[in-house]
């Protein structure tokens, strides 16, 4: 089993400054672990060269250490609009605050982490430059901007950072003495970039009938490949594009699959290039912009100017490559639309199973994201290939640990879970795992959904749960039920005296779903619960709430 976060973020003990002069540290912020693994892979290749260096999670770093650092990195990623990860929270507030010290002898650099199809592309990474620049602090090199793909950037942001650490500790340090990564830990064969082919053994929809929205259960076999997680990690899966939608955006520009096109040092034809190796369903600002200087298209271009970032920000939410072809046309040959097109990235699941009930297998709750757009059909390509797969059928997928999303490993500790929708997924795993384990902990549920008939996930297994005493409370709120709106943030406020003694009492709170609504509405909620129930100003509450989260208490993962 791995260790909770808590465990996992053990703060160091504060090191003496000659030592942390001589050496590289390496903070990273990190809510799918992206960033994390590029720290450690940086901390790596920085130890290899036999160097001084240490990889610190950024809740973790003692920032009274800032004053005396030398040579700092820091790989951060935004989460939707521009919102820092959770275990860099804390730390992005500090240097924001008055309370940061002047860091006239710090260098830095920053890798800032992001998906370019959100408007506020990689902003934490741009922040923390900037304000560590107003602190006074040197920037060594370009805040590297990272895509998805963590290919084009990244990778070479890591070789310019590697390159720059030998300069700069060799000529500051030359007794620099190595530090063996705390973060290490033995990596199994089947990874991200070698994902395992996992046979699909069910694929059911779980919605009833009447219900509008498609959402699976799904269960692969892992039999053979030693792949273990814990519940709260989640399943990363490699789709495929579906054929009919390679064939529109080849009839669309009028181009031929079997074109043999370079990239990247492979060799490929142009359709297996946007089969399996770009995103089609997702635009990205820098497509859009290449596509609008090539089609010359005056209001392309006006999309793209600051004034217009809500109208972007809508367009995005709902066209795809696809629909900006066929809308606006512009000429691409088949080499600069594969050198432009987004590469692809793996889709993570929150993980519905606990291994230790289920075995060899993983479950998950996918939600089929398809709609129309003036009348043609649209989807999300994950969601669809999943759907789409037949039993039998293998799917490529990795593990994704997830330890901010741990169950709290002292099993008497209760437990708060907020997942409404597919958002529910790792709670059927978490209440799986405290059966098995037996934990004398209580387990509520928050659940909502549109409708009691059709939405209700998992129903017979949470009544189950409750008769036989692994769930101690459920409360459901079918959102279209009645006539007005019934949230489980209205749930949570109903209850809020109860949440706020459990919470009181050490309880572990989780939150997973949709992120820009209900996470959002639900932290709201949270506020005012802790204010009125513990006697608190909004901004203790607020504080009180941090530091929850800070101690890995009060754990979100929503997307
Ligand atoms: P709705 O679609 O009827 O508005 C899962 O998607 C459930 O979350 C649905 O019942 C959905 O309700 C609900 N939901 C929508 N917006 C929400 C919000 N801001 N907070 C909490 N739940 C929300």
């Amino acid at each position: 089993q791995r260790q909770t976060s808590v465990k996992g973020a053990a703060v160091e003990p504060i090191a003496p400054a000659a030592e942390v002069q001589a050496r590289l540290t390496v903070v990273y912020g990190s809510q799918t672990g992206n960033a994390k693994r590029l720290a450690e892979d940086l901390g790596r290749r920085v130890t290899a060269a036999g160097l001084a260096v240490r990889v610190v999670r950024a809740d973790a770093y003692p920032v009274r250490e800032l004053k005396q650092e030398r040579l700092l990195y820091v790989v951060i990623s935004t989460q939707g609009d521009a919102e820092p990860p959770d275990d860099a929270r804390a730390l992005v507030e500090f240097l924001g605050s008055a309370r940061a010290p002047k860091l006239e002898d710090l260098r830095y650099a920053v890798l800032g982490l992001g998906d370019s199809s959100y408007p506020q592309f990689c902003a934490i990474g741009r922040q923390l430059d900037e304000r560590l620049t107003s602190l006074g602090a040197h920037r060594l090199f370009a805040t590297g901007e990272a895509d998805v793909d963590l290919e084009t950037v990244a990778q070479p942001w890591l070789e310019h950072a590697l390159q720059q650490a030998r300069e700069q500790l060799k000529t500051s340090a030359p007794s620099a003495k190595v530090t063996p990564l705390r973060t290490a830990r033995s990596s199994p064969i089947w990874h991200r970039e070698q994902p395992f082919a996992a046979p699909l053994l069910l694929n059911q929809r779980i919605t009833g009938r009447g219900s509008d929205r498609d959402v699976r259960h799904l269960e692969l076999s892992l039999e053979g490949s030693g792949l273990r997680y814990a519940p709260g990690d989640a399943l990363g899966i490699w789709p495929t594009q579906s054929p009919p939608l390679v064939d529109a955006v080849l009839k669309a520009l009028q181009l031929e699959g079997d074109a043999p096109v370079q990239a990247n040092g492979e060799e490929h034809s142009l359709r297996m290039w946007l089969s399996e190796r770009r995103e089609l369903t997702q635009l990205t600002r820098p497509f859009f912009a290449a596509h609008a200087e090539r089609s010359g298209d005056d209001h392309l271009r006006e999309l793209l100017s600051p004034a217009s970032r809500d109208a972007l920000s809508h367009l995005f939410s709902r066209w795809q490559v696809l629909d900006l072809l066929q809308r606006h046309p512009a000429s691409w040959t088949a080499d600069s639309l594969v050198a432009a097109l987004r590469p692809l990235a793996p889709r993570l699941y929150s993980i519905a199973s606990s291994q230790s009930v289920v075995g060899e297998e993983v479950h998950l709750t996918v939600s089929h994201v398809d709609y129309s757009l003036d009348g043609e059909a649209r989807w999300g390509a994950a969601s669809r290939y999943l759907a789409a797969r037949a039993e039998g059928e293998s799917a490529s997928v990795f593990i994704e640990a997830n330890e901010r999303f741990h169950l709290p490993s002292d099993n008497d500790r209760d437990i708060i879970m907020i997942g409404p929708g597919t958002g529910v997924a790792p709670f059927r795993a978490f209440v799986q795992e405290r059966a098995e384990r037996g934990a004398s902990g209580r387990n509520w549920l928050l659940f909502g959904n549109p409708h009691f008939y059709s939405d209700f996930l998992y129903q017979a297994e949470w009544q189950q749960a409750l008769k036989s005493g692994q769930l101690h409370r459920l409360d459901l709120a079918f959102s279209r039920d009645q006539a007005d709106k019934i949230y489980v943030q209205h749930r949570l406020r109903e209850q809020g005296r109860r949440v706020y003694d459990w919470l009181e009492g050490g309880a572990h709170l989780y939150v997973c779903g949709d992120a820009s609504r209900m996470a959002r509405d639900v932290h709201k909620t949270l506020i005012a619960i802790v204010t009125e129930h513990g006697n608190r100003t909004t901004e203790d509450a607020e504080a009180w709430l941090n530091q929850l989260i800070q101690q890995g208490r009060y754990a979100r993962d929503v997307y």
